[in-house]
């Protein structure tokens, strides 16, 4: 058994009965499957070492939550060896989809065979701390490789470095998902120069649209307090409602789970759904963040 990195917090066992009610259908479009090690080990190229967060756990927590869906994003410690992830989809009864890590040499018939397993991206990752650089012309290679297909791109990178991708990003010829609103520093206002670049990103490029996901990851308040606070990470409700409302049609709810790399704090998944109603705050707009968009990009042929 690996030995998890030091300080590594677990995901939270016993998470609460949101209060919120999710709406029938509702999708997870950001979470992860670490595992089980014995089964699919971690990339010896990887930056940290996770705990177990087994496909099972996953969906009891999906059932738990009140979700239908789940999307899977490959995680960076399983590396381009999408074994876990896939193992998940294909167990899930088509209730899951995936987000792969490839390489620029992978063959048609591999990707192919991804395709049926159910997943439907690649995600690009610019986090420094997460991944080694991959060239920009390898990504782009992977990008007109998975065009054809009818996938999308994912991207995670932090605020400070959109300037110097903005160009390359603009060139991917697909759909694009930013993760968990481009890392905006809450500590700015949401309505001040960083966070209006992004914005403005997302304006300027109708095919981008973004993760409202990871209050827990962004807040520099935390979860409640102890003072009778029952809403959960109100420093990022700003910035999360400004892209909800800003861009209703193309916004993406996940919870993150099992919550990688957390320093200081694990979040009970069952306050993070009830950060939702704070960031999409009528019926439709929940409708759209948690069914109808998720829908429209990992399973448009259900659509009736
Ligand atoms: C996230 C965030 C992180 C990690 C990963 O694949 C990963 O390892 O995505 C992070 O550490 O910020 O979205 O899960």
């Amino acid at each position: 058994m690996d030995k998890k990195t030091p300080g590594w917090l677990d995901w939270y066992s016993a998470p609460s009965k949101p209060q919120f009610t999710v709406p029938a259908g509702s999708v997870d479009a950001h979470c992860h499957v670490f595992g089980p090690s014995a089964e699919f080990s971690f990339s010896p190229q990887r930056k940290y070492t996770p705990c177990d967060a087994s496909k099972a756990q996953l969906f009891e927590l999906r059932d738990h939550l009140g979700f239908e869906r789940n999307v899977i994003v490959q995680a960076t410690c399983h590396g381009s060896d999408n074994s876990a992830m896939v193992d998940a989809c294909k167990a899930s009864n088509g209730k899951a989809r995936g987000v792969a890590t490839v390489k620029a040499d992978i063959s048609q018939s591999e990707l192919q065979a991804l395709n049926v397993a159910g997943v439907r991206g690649v995600r690009f990752n610019f986090v420094k701390r997460l991944v080694d650089v991959t060239p920009e012309d390898e990504l782009l290679a992977i990008a007109e490789k998975i065009a054809p297909l009818g996938w999308h791109v994912v991207i995670y990178f932090e605020a400070p470095d959109l300037p110097e991708l903005w160009d390359f990003f603009t060139r991917i010829p697909t759909a694009i998902v930013v993760d968990h609103m481009g890392r905006p520093d809450v500590s700015q206002p949401a309505d001040g120069p960083e966070f209006n670049r992004f914005v403005r990103f997302m304006a300027e490029n109708e095919n981008v649209w973004s993760k409202v996901s990871c209050p827990e990851r962004l807040s520099l308040q935390g979860p409640p307090a102890l003072n009778g606070e029952k809403r959960a990470y109100r420093d990022v409700v700003p910035f999360a409602k400004r892209i909800v409302e800003t861009f209703p049609n193309r916004v993406l709810w996940g919870t993150d789970w099992p919550h990688p790399n957390l320093k200081n704090h694990m979040p009970d998944d069952g306050l993070l759904v009830d950060y939702i109603p704070q960031i999409a705050v009528t019926s439709e707009l929940q409708h759209k963040l948690l069914v109808a968009n998720p829908m429209r990009l990992y399973w448009p042929e259900e659509i009736i």
